[in-house]
C-alpha cells in the first residue's frame, strides 16, 4: 500500500474494526532509530486512534532487525495479545548482509505466522537508502507504522 500511487493517507477509517478491547505487542529494532522511532510513533498513534488503550500497547526493543524474530516469538507466547507487530529498517549497504537479514526476518516472521496462534504483522522496511526509508516512515509516502497498526487490528478481528 505504501507506494507513490497508494499510501495510507488514503485509507478509509470506517472500514477498520473498533480496537478498544484489543491488546497489542510491538517489537521494535534499535538500528536506524530515526526510522524505527517514526514507525513506532505511527503505529502507536494509529492503534490509539482506533480505540486501543495506551496500557494495552506493550512495546519491547531489540538491538537489530534480525532479533525481531526472537522478540516476536516471545510475544506470541503471551495469550493476552490479539496481534504482534514487528518494526525495523534495513538499509542496503556494501555487503550481502542486507539480503541475509531481510531473508532471515521474512522467513522467521512467516514461520511464526504459520505455526503460532497470534498474527504477527510484518513492518520491516527494506530500502536501498536512508531517503527511501524516510519517505515510508512519515514522509511523502506515508508511514508504514500506521499501516501495520491497521493490519494488526484487522488481523486481531479475523
Ligand atoms: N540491523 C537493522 O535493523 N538494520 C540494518 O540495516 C542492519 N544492517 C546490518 C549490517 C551489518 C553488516 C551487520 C553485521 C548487522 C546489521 N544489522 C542491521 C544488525 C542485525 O539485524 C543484528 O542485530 C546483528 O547482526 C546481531 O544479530
Amino acid at each position: 500500500m505504501a507506494t507513490e500511487l497508494h499510501h495510507l493517507s488514503d485509507y478509509d477509517a470506517q472500514s477498520v474494526p473498533d480496537a478498544s478491547n484489543m491488546c497489542f505487542g510491538i517489537v521494535v529494532a534499535e538500528w536506524n532509530p530515526e526510522i524505527t522511532d517514526a514507525l513506532l510513533d505511527g503505529a502507536v498513534k494509529t492503534l490509539e486512534k482506533h480505540g486501543t488503550l495506551p496500557e494495552n500497547i506493550h512495546i519491547k526493543t531489540v538491538p537489530g532487525s534480525f532479533e525481531l524474530i526472537y522478540g516476536a516469538q516471545q510475544m506470541t507466547k503471551n495469550d493476552g495479545f490479539d496481534a504482534v507487530i514487528i518494526l525495523g529498517s534495513v538499509i542496503r549497504g556494501e555487503t550481502p548482509h542486507f539480503d541475509y537479514i531481510c531473508e532471515g526476518v521474512t522467513y522467521g516472521i512467516a514461520h511464526l505466522n504459520a505455526t503460532q496462534n497470534i498474527p504477527v504483522i510484518y513492518g520491516l522496511l527494506t530500502t536501498d537508502d536512508l531517503q527511501q526509508a524516510k519517505d515510508r516512515s512519515g514522509g511523502r509516502l506515508g508511514n508504514k507504522g500506521d499501516e501495520c497498526a491497521i493490519d494488526a487490528i484487522k488481523m486481531a478481528k479475523f
